[in-house]
């Protein structure tokens, strides 16, 4: 079976230096207790102000580079990554329970954004227009902000961080990155690479600690003029009210809700491997997990025996483990709180199909998928955000019924339709309320050139990702610029 390797012992990065802080922690597989994946230590509130210090201090150096020498640098951190996927997504799969392909797949993605953003790093364009005053001429241009304070959540360790980085980093700002407390090894190995890509000291800073201990030093102190945050929601609404106390910019990515509808025409293998992939794919850990299933009564039953037998040959084991479909839940708070939606459905008096334990070599958070059927749009599980490998079913009479109840939800992430009906497809792209609409396709995954966001309770300030990144890590300035006098 799988064997486990090292434990990293690993550091703050704060300007450069590597600092380690007591008292160790371990870092603990979600597939293996026995396995240790690195040990590290909590920072104080004081290391968290040494990093803003540091990011401040390094701000006008690195906004002064040319977008050339920075794209260079983040162009080799994406050559790196690439190059390294193998190594770097066995410890992502290690440490946060994601199966090693998937996990592998997640260090490709983050090489990608590194060398989009790299290439964005030149391509910051600004305009000229002439001033309503002869002899005036106007430029409007972006600069950097100065210091980003990137909060990440724990279940892309990698490509979040990179995907929040990258843009901050190709327009000049300067960064203090906290990872998830779960999944600080990922993280670390993303800033050794980006310094060893030869990005100077300061410019970026890793600080390894616990929200309630540092989270508000790095979302509210005098020193940072961006936060980036992506996690749950009630944490999103504590760093809204931090930043805009102390009048600081802020961009949060926060849970989904998100249907996928399928209608009566659609194709059944397309609707089953869809539903099944957007379900449970990542453990079902994803923002954009398709975890409301809105079915027209045509093709309901057909669809959910179908989906249950795929759902029964699915293998759930050890993240690192041959030919494992889906990898443990990440820990035991996440597990308890699965495990708490589909016993409160069934008391409900819910049909539950899986979602039992799965027993396996290794002591891990195991559970097989879990699909809840026969479900109201009112049921809690269809209201609020469960994050694990649980999925709910809700029977419609047709599309203008499933429609209405895609859109019955405070968040508006991602939405999707497996039908086809060109006249369906066309209205459902345009009227379903979320930021992103899938045809044909699972509600996850996603490419790293276009826009990611929601819409309602998902998401605050302008979009993530591609050319639209710059939207928030940068600032506009309006020149005027009149010849002065002839010489
Ligand atoms: O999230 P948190 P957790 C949801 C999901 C999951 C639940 C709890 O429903 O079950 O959240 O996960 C940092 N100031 N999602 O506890 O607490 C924290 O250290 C500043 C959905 O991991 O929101 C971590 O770095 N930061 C989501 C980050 O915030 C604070 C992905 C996210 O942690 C802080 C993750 C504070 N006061 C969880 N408190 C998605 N939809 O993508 C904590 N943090």
């Amino acid at each position: 079976m799988t064997s486990t390797s090292e434990t990293t012992a690993i550091t703050h990065i704060i300007g450069g230096e590597r600092i380690e802080s007591g008292p160790a922690q371990h870092d603990v597989s979600p597939s293996d207790s026995t396995d240790i994946v690195a040990s590290w230590g909590a920072a104080s509130e004081d290391l968290a102000r040494q990093a803003i210090e540091a990011a401040v201090a390094a701000a006008p150096g690195w906004a002064a580079t040319t977008g050339a020498q920075r794209g260079e640098i983040l162009t080799n951190a994406g050559l790196e990554l690439d190059r390294r996927a193998n190594e770097l997504g066995r410890v992502l799969a290690r440490e946060e329970g994601k199966t090693l392909p998937e996990a592998i797949a997640e260090v490709r993605r983050a090489a990608q954004i590194f060398l989009f953003q790299g290439g964005q790093a030149v391509r910051n364009r600004g305009q000229l227009i002439d001033s309503v005053r002869a002899d005036v001429e106007i430029s409007i241009t972006r600069e950097p902000l100065g210091v980003v304070s990137v909060i990440a959540p724990w279940n892309f360790p990698i490509a979040i961080p990179a995907w929040k980085i990258a843009p901050a980093l190709a327009y000049g700002n300067t960064v203090i990155l906290k990872p998830s407390e779960a999944v600080p090894a990922s993280a670390w190995h993303l800033v050794d690479v980006l310094h060893r890509a030869g990005l100077p000291n300061g410019v970026l800073n890793l600080v390894l600690g616990r929200g309630k201990d540092i989270g508000d030093t790095l979302t509210g102190s005098v020193g940072i003029d961006a936060v980036t945050f992506t996690g749950s929601e009630s944490t999103g609404r504590r760093v809204l009210d931090r930043t805009s106390a102390a009048g600081i910019r802020a961009q949060l990515e926060m849970g989904g809700k998100n249907p996928l509808v399928v209608l009566d025409d659609a194709d059944i293998d397309v609707a089953v491997t869809q539903a099944l992939t957007g379900a449970f794919g990542s453990t079902g850990q994803r923002c954009t997990a398709s975890s409301r299933l809105i079915v027209t009564r045509g093709i309901h039953d057909r669809f959910v025996d179908r989906l249950g037998a795929a759902m029964a040959a699915w293998r759930v084991g050890h993240a690192l483990g041959d030919g494992i479909d889906m990898g443990p839940v990440v820990d035991q708070g996440q597990l308890d709180k699965d495990r708490r939606y589909v016993a409160a459905a069934a008391a409900a008096g819910r049909e539950v199909v899986g979602g039992q334990l799965e027993e396996a070599e290794t002591d891990g958070f195991f559970m097989r998928p879990a699909l809840v059927l026969g479900t109201e749009p009112t049921d809690a599980i269809n209201r609020e955000e469960v994050f694990g490998p649980v999925a709910s079913v809700i029977k419609v009479d047709d599309y203008q019924h499933a429609l209405a109840v895609a859109n019955d939800t405070p968040y508006g992430l991602t939405a999707g339709i497996i039908t086809t009906s060109l006249a369906a497809a066309h209205d459902f792209r345009k009227r379903a309320q979320a930021g992103m609409v899938m045809v044909n396709l699972a509600t996850a995954g996603v490419d790293f050139h276009v826009p990611f966001g929601g819409r309602g309770a998902s998401s605050f300030g302008p979009r993530e990702q591609g050319e639209h990144a710059r939207e928030f890590f940068t600032q506009v300035k309006t020149a005027y610029v009149a010849a002065g006098a002839a010489s």
